[in-house]
């Protein structure tokens, strides 16, 4: 493009923008304001240079964005080594969640395992006992996969009553990350597994160990030793230099600074598998392996802590929904607390365990809103209603809580967290 060409492109652009305004289909957007010294003006960003490059060898978010952080909320745990925050999924859009915003889940610190300390051990019902190096790792063929990690505690504090006031702490406890790394089965093959096992342990270097059982036919399916998320390095609250992917069942199975795999013929009932991460039913029994993640949804915006600030007219309702047997193919969203749906738009088609973006472009009038989102998965399953999984699970349970979110909108644009079962 010649420099006039340019020139003649920028001025139809700003033609065009002139003519939206003027045609006022966006109320208030695009509208040229006479005398707005940030268009008439020469501004103090374009009377010098800015930072040369390498400023930042590895670059943070610009400081207007630091609304985009993980948080916790204190009173949950009893102190910060074992406890969890959350994604601030309010303030993100898209799918990927950027690692640095991810919410981590330690049950012993985050611990710092340099690669050439990395040892990973297969051993039990296997021909030859195997300890892998990080670098043997890299030797063998390699996949990539965008996956949601949801912890089962997700959106746990909501059973009984709205409680807490944003999408980042009902929901936040998910991430999607494109990972790369080795498939289990490759790993397990390698070490010749006794095909009459039924179960592999798999444990952690940290002081938790975080041990779990997995039944041999998923491993065998889709679980990957990963060692890069994001196309980067794991950061080392996620388990750098290598975590265990487990496309679709809860986060606690996703071991990480994996450390060994036995592979047996029974599952080791450990703590985080019977004492925790169980579902206690309303008679006070405990339903033990609840495993997959059942097809969620939220909208992130607007919400609390995501509130319209542009009064009426056009809207743009936006959030997230996945499930941990497939694909989303469905999200429908409700103003009226349920009473009735509108199908939404869908960014892409639904990626299998991953999440998916939804949009629905709409006009808002002003009037409050009991807005909701409900998820539908590729097997035909519906996001439940609260009182619907209220009826199965009754109010005991903590974990695998997927059900329908709502947030009131207000005139004002605000919006809280309430409950419509
Ligand atoms: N070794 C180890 N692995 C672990 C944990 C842990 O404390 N130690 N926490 C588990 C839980 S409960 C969850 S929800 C996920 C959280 O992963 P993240 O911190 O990357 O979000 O890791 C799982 N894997
Ligand atoms: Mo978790």
């Amino acid at each position: 493009m010649t420099s006039d060409t340019k020139l003649k492109a920028t001025s139809r652009r700003a033609f065009l923008k002139a003519s939206l305004a003027a045609g006022g289909t966006l109320a208030g957007a695009g509208m040229a304001r006479a005398g707005d010294p940030l268009i008439t003006e020469v501004q103090p960003w374009a009377q010098g240079f800015g930072d040369p490059v390498d400023a930042t060898p590895y670059g943070l978010p610009i400081r207007f964005e630091s609304d985009a952080v993980r948080r916790n909320v204190p009173w949950l745990t009893a102190d910060p080594i074992s406890s969890i925050n959350f994604t601030p999924i309010h303030a993100l859009d898209g799918t990927i969640t950027p690692q640095g915003c991810a919410f981590e889940r330690h049950h012993s610190g985050a611990i710092e395992l340099a690669k050439p300390d990395y040892r990973l051990m297969i051993n039990g019902m296997v021909d030859k006992p195997l300890v892998f190096s990080y670098e043997d790792l890299e030797r063998f063929p390699r996949e990539n996969h965008v996956y949601f990690l949801e912890c089962a505690a997700n959106t746990g504090m909501e059973w009984a009553g709205a409680q807490l006031n944003g999408a980042q702490f009902t929901h936040g406890m998910i991430h999607n990350m494109e990972y790369t790394g080795v498939s289990l089965r490759t790993l397990l093959e390698e070490a010749g597994y006794d095909t009459s096992a039924k179960w592999i342990y798999v444990e952690g270097a940290d002081a938790s160990s975080n041990g779990r059982s997995i039944p041999m036919e998923k491993a065998l399916d889709d679980v990957i030793v990963a060692f890069k998320a994001n196309g980067e390095a794991l950061r080392k609250e996620h388990g750098y230099p290598v975590r265990l992917v487990v496309p679709g069942w809860e986060g606690n199975l996703w071991i990480k600074w994996l450390r060994r795999i036995e592979v047996t013929d029974q599952p080791v009932e450990s703590r985080e598998e019977t004492s925790k991460y169980t579902d206690v039913l309303a008679d006070g029994t405990a339903r033990k392996f609840t495993w997959v993640m059942d097809a969620k949804s939220v909208v992130t915006s607007p919400s609390p802590q995501a509130p319209i600030t542009h009064g009426p007219g056009p809207l743009v309702i936006t959030g997230m929904a996945w499930s941990g047997h497939g694909r989303i193919t469905r999200v429908d969203v409700s103003k009226d607390g349920g009473k009735t749906w509108e199908t939404a738009r869908l960014a892409r088609e639904g990626e299998n365990k991953a999440l998916t973006r939804f949009y629905l472009d709409t006009e808002w009038d002003g009037s409050e809103m009991l807005l909701q989102s409900r998820a539908i998965d590729e097997t035909g399953y519906v996001q439940p209603t609260k009182a619907q999984l209220r009826e199965v699970r009754g109010l005991n349970s903590v974990y695998h809580n997927n059900c329908i979110q709502t947030w009131w909108v207000k005139p004002t644009g605000e919006a809280e967290n309430v409950e419509v079962s």
